[in-house]
């Protein structure tokens, strides 16, 4: 199965996220993430063997203790760049407790056998990906004109494991377990 770990986003965050989609959904013909599949992913883990998932579920669990911390959502950007863009995403700033987790993540995981990534850490939300050339006019002005789109800010209290299935449309994610930062554990 494929894995990977991902912070969540509260109601209100998401409500922001469906009106933003519902104005720019119809303005270009590319695959948009469905609402439900919106997270911020903070290590890709990959292929792992079911009969392992104890061990993987030990080193996550270990990953705190830790603060809650603050995490913005604002601005709209393309990856690799506007020009020749392949992904619509949401901007995610949580600053070095962001960084941190998604360090901490990697290296619990690496005496198990998953591979620091090569990449820079890039936080952010996938709003849509591109597959194929379409007119994208329409939709990068508006895009510029919502800048920089506030999407809010929330609290971090935990972490979730999630499975990544293909879908007919896009890859359907599935939480398995959830991690909570331990001092929010301990202030509930
Ligand atoms: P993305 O949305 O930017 O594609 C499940 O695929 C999640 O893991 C997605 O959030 C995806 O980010 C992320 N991810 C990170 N590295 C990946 C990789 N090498 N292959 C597939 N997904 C990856």
């Amino acid at each position: 199965m494929r894995l990977f770990t991902a912070i969540d986003l509260p109601a209100e965050v998401l409500l922001r996220l469906e009106r933003l989609l519902a104005a720019l959904r119809s303005e270009a013909l590319i695959k948009w993430s469905p609402l439900d599949n919106l997270h911020i992913t903070t290590k890709f883990i990959g292929e792992w063997q079911e009969r392992r998932l104890d061990e993987l579920d030990a080193a996550l669990a270990g990953v705190g203790p830790r603060e809650p911390f603050s995490l913005e959502l604002k601005d709209l950007g393309w990856f690799p760049n506007e020009r020749s863009p392949r992904v619509l995403w949401a901007g995610v700033h949580g600053g070095q407790w962001l960084e941190e987790l998604a360090r901490a993540t990697e290296e619990r995981l690496v005496p198990l056998g998953i591979p620091r990534e090569e990449r820079a850490f890039s936080p952010h939300l996938t709003l849509a990906r591109i597959k194929s050339p379409v007119p994208l006019g329409r939709l990068k002005q508006r895009v510029r004109d919502m800048q920089p789109a506030a999407l809010g800010t929330f609290q971090v209290t935990r972490f979730t494991l999630y499975r990544s299935d293909p879908g007919s449309n896009a890859s359907i994610y599935h939480r398995l377990r959830e991690y909570r930062l331990a001092s929010a554990m301990a202030a509930s």
